[in-house]
């Protein structure tokens, strides 16, 4: 779709609108507390926000509760996503009976900090509830269009984000064989975007996958996709890249990939970065991956996939910017000092990642990133 295009249509107009407001606001906040203060911002939501972007962590409701989670989430991040709480084994046990309970809680948390919400995940192959494990054809279809209507309708209005689906590519840049490919065929990704947009016409729309962390054949099949969505009109806004990572990751065509996502006319976000590994090589991947994001203007934040390693799903490889004792990683100090420098370049100007160098991935292929 054109830029002109884009912007005549209406639900884009909203969330344009929407977006540039925040965006304002927070680079307004930032530069007025970086030039107060001339000197760089002590946390990663204060160092993220002279930029005008987000930085923001995956939570449990149930950990809420542990007094240190909670004061080092409030204190470093302006964005939550529920690690599993929206899901649609979590929202919708049964057909039709909606659970709302740890969702609402972890926006309740949000709005009383003043941080944003990113919606995880509508629809996904994994953590179906049994209930629709067994349905075929348009009893599937029919499921999956109520599932978004009733969990993205509760949640309107209050999510900056959604991934709307997650996961629905392979390797090879084809699609994933999942039960939603095998019963309604190639169109149910466009039918999620529609029935999303239709019930929340202010968030923005993700499309959200893994190993999507340079320009590969996976890259290539969802950007022809988005490619192909904007050209006829389907209502996509954004596109997640996972970056499940380890210190030997290949960051060599990150910002590339990012880019070029970028100019089709979608924002990118990070949406679940975690580094496997430790010290100078775990932050140094850390910090290619914020440089990345800061380098490219539509990159609108990043999400890491948990606050301390004591909860991280990948919990014994260290992957997380605080130790489970909650103190400060070398990795959380390299993102801070990312995120600062960008601070005196101001958002939206390019940036170079060209002195960066790194090392052939080997983490994928090890078969780590099960997801
Ligand atoms: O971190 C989540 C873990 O607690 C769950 O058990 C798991 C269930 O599949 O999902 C994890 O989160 C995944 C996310 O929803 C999608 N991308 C991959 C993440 C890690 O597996």
């Amino acid at each position: 779709m054109t830029r002109a295009a884009e912007q005549g249509h209406p639900r884009r107009r909203i969330r344009t609108a929407v977006a540039a407001l925040t965006s304002a606001a927070l680079a307004a906040t930032g530069m007025l507390a970086f030039a107060g203060s001339a000197h760089a911002a002590d946390t990663l939501r204060g160092a993220a926000e002279q930029s005008g972007r987000y930085y923001g962590a995956a939570i449990g409701p149930q950990l809420l509760g542990e007094a240190d989670y909670t004061s080092t989430l409030n204190a470093e991040f302006n964005s939550v996503v529920a690690e599993n709480a929206m899901k649609w084994d979590a929202t919708e046990p049964n057909r039709g009976q909606f659970t709302f309970g740890g969702g609402d809680q972890i926006v309740a948390h949000a709005q009383s900090q003043g941080m944003e919400v990113r919606g995880h995940t509508l629809v996904w192959h994994a953590q179906q509830p049994g209930w629709v494990q067994g349905l075929g054809g348009d009893d599937l279809r029919r499921a999956m269009l109520d599932h978004i209507d009733g969990v993205a309708g509760h949640y309107a209005g209050q999510i900056s984000s959604w991934d709307v689906v997650n996961e629905a590519f392979e390797w090879d840049g084809s699609r994933r064989q999942s039960n939603l490919q095998q019963q309604l065929g190639d169109g149910w990704i466009e039918e999620a975007f529609r029935a999303a947009d239709a019930a929340d016409p202010a968030a923005k729309l993700c499309y959200n996958d893994f190993s999507t962390d340079g320009i590969n054949a996976k890259s290539d099949g969802i950007y022809r996709m988005v490619e192909d969505f904007l050209a006829r009109g389907v209502p996509i806004d954004c596109v997640g890249f996972q970056s499940h990572l380890g210190q030997d990751s290949d960051l060599s065509t990150y910002q590339q990939n990012l880019q070029r996502f970028a100019d089709l006319g979608v924002d990118v976000e990070i949406t679940e970065l975690d580094v496997g590994g430790s010290g100078a090589a775990q932050a140094n991947v850390y910090r290619g991956v914020t440089e990345a994001c800061l380098a490219v203007s539509r990159c609108t934040g990043i999400t890491v996939w948990g606050i301390t390693d004591k909860y991280s799903w990948r919990g014994d490889e260290s992957p997380l910017l605080f130790d489970a004792n909650y103190q400060k990683k070398e990795a959380y100090y390299a993102v801070l000092e990312a995120l600062n420098g960008a601070a005196a370049e101001g958002p939206g100007q390019d940036g170079d990642l060209s002195a960066t160098s790194y090392h052939p991935a080997s983490w994928r292929e090890s078969g780590q990133a099960v997801s």
